[in-house]
């Protein structure tokens, strides 16, 4: 029994995360444009961006700090949500969230790419939910404008 709710615990999150009303993931070559995004320190270069509905954008990030962050797509309240998700699961020793669609882990200087279709204007940010990185500033505007 106590094994089933450990299980549950860990699946629930994954489960609630598959579905955005703002788009979704795509392989990298249907993209029609390309955003770099450098990570610098505790920030995103440039720190905001903004994307049409209907495009598919291939972010290629890159990292030029000593240490491990993150690039995640997704509302204010989804990022925020995430990072109690982050907060867990630091707690129990692992910090690797690449089975997120809308997410990538991205190494000390290392370089990883995120496709995604976008459907619909929003208000959107990228952000590294790493305990304290956002606080810390790490969290960019992206608009979707409609087409
Ligand atoms: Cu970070």
């Amino acid at each position: 029994m106590r094994f089933l709710a450990a299980f549950l615990l860990i699946a629930t999150p994954a489960l609630a995360a598959e579905h955005f009303d703002f788009g979704a993931p795509a392989a990298a070559s249907a993209a029609t444009r390309t955003v770099r995004v450098e990570i610098q320190g505790q920030r995103f270069v440039p720190s905001a961006v903004t994307v049409r509905a209907g495009e598919t954008v291939r972010f290629d990030v890159v990292n030029t700090s000593d240490t491990q962050h993150e690039f995640v797509l997704g509302t204010a309240a989804q990022q925020k949500a995430h990072q109690a998700e982050m907060m867990q699961m630091a707690g129990a020793g692992s910090m690797d969230m690449d089975d997120d669609p809308n997410a990538v882990t991205i190494p000390p200087h290392a370089e990883k790419t995120l496709t995604w279709h976008f459907t619909r204007p929003a208000t959107l940010e990228y952000a590294c939910d790493i305990p304290g990185h956002y606080e810390a500033g790490m969290h960019g505007a992206l608009t979707v404008s409609s087409r």
